[in-house]
């Protein structure tokens, strides 16, 4: 059904030529990532070596996979590109819009009623141009992907930034924006700057308590947020080679949480067992037939200083469980550190919700190290004192672990399983609290922890930890426990201690599914007709942006200058708002809602400069737009970190603002607001955002000379009649000034597809 043997087939039929003419290129060993880089290149056999974090480089990727609250906009983009068919294997899947309230069966049947427009429209598009429809319910996009579509050596972009989760079976598995998605689709080639390599050598082996998920949160803890930008994060070892194909898929999974362009593992023998376990020995076969290209070379991986452009070491035998958080991925605790922590920051030492499971963490093994711990509370007559809730990450692990008893225990230990989705993740929660202002406490096995990003509510400390260590936290209901360590009080007014957690890597029986949720497209699909109503809430066709007006752009108003963190959930927050994915004007109400205004501390009020009022940033683009003023948002450093939704690059740009200046950017985002013909630019000197004014003026010059490498001027007028300017970066290629001047890559694609 689901995987494409004969792209495998070809796709390794042309290894060792690529790889071979790579060596000669380079003229040197490579690493696993440089294989798969090398052996997709849209060029075909390298002429050149490509210089790493500076040459951009146009690639062939074997599939792409969307999911629903990205796949809207990826897919009214294509559906204007004028193909009749995607040109390489593609699929969708419906997973982040279903909402968790109250149990697995209520709530897959309110989200297929309440999306029933937006589901309709992704299965009638899937089937007209050849796209692989995954229903509501079939379970979350990177789990489904692990288990159907990833194989060693392959190369994908999928539009959600988790989508490195494949990375786990050895794939080059990349996060990117719905227009990138829609190239790819059409055909074209898939730009990418050549990324640098980081190296992570694992040596020693896990044991007790710490699990794979902790590499990541050690990692997190050691790059930050930031740490990983532009770079491909390889992992290798005698340590990474113990750890499951799942345990990788986690690591990969979060290396989205340091920006990382994607995490990879080299094939092995534990990949070749998931293959199997998943029903695809035909690919572990000839993936063994090539295997010497599908990891790094030996001499690599014995000299990795020479060939990593940064190497980390860590010694799994001694890793410590550990807990990130509160809001932000990569503040990193060892258990041993946490209790202390808690109380020296005042963070909520009650936990009120554990959640375990969604896209990162739901595989077999966690299910089973988490029913371990689950079982010993009711065994050992534990109370459980916090909220529980299970998210599997497919129909196909779900029906398997219910199958085997394990749903059973996390229900009699109190757990309430969620539908096959990213709920709670996502935002998608119905959580019940009595009083949402107290400063509350809850940990997930998920990967993000943002401000709001769980249930909307800003009291609320989010920390991430093993799924394992969230059931251990969710039975003692207590931040400061240290399952290690301590013991617990049950209801005979014992003292118990929980043992180690015991897990089980791939199911004795073998994975089992009775309707996986999958929907074929039709072999000929251009007689199905994709109706959008003009009239719809939820979507809405795209019409297309203007082009440049070929000149320098003069007198911008500024619209914000976002203070601090400003991921794309303070830019286009998820949550509630996920329902107008599909629809550009309506979403772009959340417009930068979230991001905190630098002169009022404040977030959703800032002022109009036509006006001089203070009123929510939404509204006052609006009026901007109404009044044809354009205006400029700057941002301080990692601006649009997390997600690759493109509606925090289209939405600015709809409403228009002209330009975006900040300190940094997150990868994926600045691709997007570059594809959407937006100016995203840096300042040379970081210190200059300090000389920017609440009621500043800005020209932006250098346009009529816009080049790859050369800086643009900015010029702020302030109200006292002084001015000042600064020069600015941008990361901007010929092909991509060529999207700004043309208003957006799409019409560029459109104009070539028309001739
Ligand atoms: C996320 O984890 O933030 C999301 C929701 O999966 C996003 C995609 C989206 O915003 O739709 C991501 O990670 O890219
Ligand atoms: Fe879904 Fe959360 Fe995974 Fe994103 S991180 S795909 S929202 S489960």
């Amino acid at each position: 059904m689901a995987f494409d043997l004969d792209m495998i087939k070809n796709v390794y039929d042309r290894y060792s030529t690529r790889i071979d003419a790579a060596r000669k290129a380079t003229g040197k060993h490579l690493t696993l990532t440089e294989k798969i880089l090398y052996a997709h290149l849209s060029e075909g056999d390298a002429k050149q070596a490509f210089e790493r974090g500076t040459d951009y480089v146009d690639f062939a990727p074997d599939r792409v996979a969307m999911q629903d609250a990205t796949a809207q906009m990826a897919l009214l983009q294509f559906m204007q590109a004028g193909r009749p068919q995607v040109a390489v294997p593609s699929t969708v899947h419906c997973d982040h819009l279903i909402q968790a309230k109250i149990g697995a069966t209520e709530d897959l049947h309110t989200a297929i009623d309440v999306n029933r427009e937006v589901y309709d429209f992704l299965a009638s598009v899937s089937d007209k141009y050849g796209i692989g429809f995954w229903k509501a319910g079939a379970g979350i996009i990177h789990q489904v992907v692990l288990e159907n579509y990833a194989f060693p050596g392959g190369m994908m972009i999928g539009t959600d930034s988790h989508t490195p989760n494949a990375g786990g079976l050895g794939m080059v598995a990349i996060g990117v924006g719905g227009a990138d998605a829609c190239d790819v689709m059409a055909g074209l080639p898939w730009e990418l700057k050549f990324p640098k390599l980081i190296g992570v050598k694992l040596t020693g082996k896990l044991s007790g308590w710490t699990s794979a998920k902790d590499v990541i949160l050690k990692v997190a803890g050691i790059l930050t947020v930031k740490g990983g930008t532009g770079a491909i994060v390889e992992y290798f070892g005698e340590g990474a080679r113990s750890l499951s194909a799942t345990g990788k898929g986690t690591i990969c999974n979060m290396g989205a949480e340091i920006g990382a362009t994607t995490s990879i593992f080299g094939y092995d023998e534990k990949m070749s067992v998931y293959l199997k376990g998943t029903k695809r020995a035909d690919i572990a076969e000839l993936a063994d037939a090539v295997k010497e290209h599908l990891t790094g070379d030996d001499e690599v991986y014995a000299n990795p200083e020479q060939y990593f452009d940064q190497v980390i070491e860590i010694n799994l035998s001694e890793l410590e469980p550990h807990i990130n958080g509160p809001f932000t991925p990569d503040l990193a605790w060892p258990i041993s550190k946490f209790a202390t922590a808690v109380k020296e920051n005042n963070w909520p030492a009650e936990l009120e919700v554990g959640l375990i499971g969604s896209c990162t963490n739901s595989s077999y093994e966690d299910i089973t190290r988490s029913a371990s711990i689950a079982k010993q509370a009711v065994d050992k007559h534990l109370k459980t004192k916090a909220e529980f809730t299970i998210t599997p990450g497919s129909e196909q692990v779900r029906y398997t672990v219910d199958r085997d008893g394990y749903l059973n225990t996390f229900t009699e230990m109190g757990g309430v399983v969620l539908a096959n989705a990213c709920g709670p993740c996502i935002g998608q929660w119905a959580r019940h609290t009595d009083d949402p202002t107290r400063k509350n406490s809850i940990i997930t096995s998920f990967n993000r922890n943002f401000a709001k990003r769980n249930d909307g509510n800003p009291n609320t400390h989010a920390f991430v930890a093993s799924p394992e260590i969230v059931t251990a936290f969710a039975i003692a209901g207590d931040l400061t426990f240290n399952p290690l360590t301590d013991t617990l009080t049950n209801e005979n007014g014992e003292q118990v201690k929980l043992d180690e957690p015991m897990g089980i890597e791939m199911p004795v029986k073998g994975y089992a599914v009775e309707d996986a949720g999958y929907q074929a497209p039709a072999e000929d699909g251009s007689g199905v007709e994709v109706i959008v109503d003009p009239k719809s809430a939820r979507l809405q066709l795209l019409e297309p942006f203007t082009a440049w007006e070929g000149t320098d752009i003069k007198g911008l108003k500024l619209l914000i200058k976002a203070k601090g963190k400003c991921t794309t959930d303070h830019i286009s927050m998820a949550g509630p708002w996920l329902k107008f994915r599909g629809h550009l004007d309506n979403i772009s109400n959340n417009m930068l809602i979230g991001a905190i205004n630098y002169f009022n501390n404040e977030s959703d009020s800032v002022k109009n400069a036509l006006t001089g009022e203070y009123g929510p940033v939404p509204a006052t683009q609006r009026d901007y737009k109404a009044h044809h003023v354009g205006s400029i948002v700057v941002g301080d450093e990692n601006y649009g970190e997390g997600s690759s939704r493109e509606h925090a690059a289209m939405e600015p740009r709809h409403l228009g603002v002209r330009a975006i200046l900040v300190k940094s950017f997150a990868r994926i985002h600045e691709t997007n607001l570059k594809k959407q013909g937006m100016l995203a630019i840096t300042f040379a000197d970081s210190n200059d955002y300090d000389k920017i004014l609440e009621d500043d003026t800005f020209d932006i010059d250098g346009l009529t000379e816009f080049a790859p490498g050369k800086q643009l001027t900015v010029v702020l007028h302030h109200t006292d009649g002084t001015t000042d300017s600064f020069q600015v970066n941008h990361t901007y290629n010929a092909q991509q000034i060529e999207w700004f001047k043309a208003g957006g890559a799409l019409n560029i694609i459109r104009r070539q597809m028309a001739s």
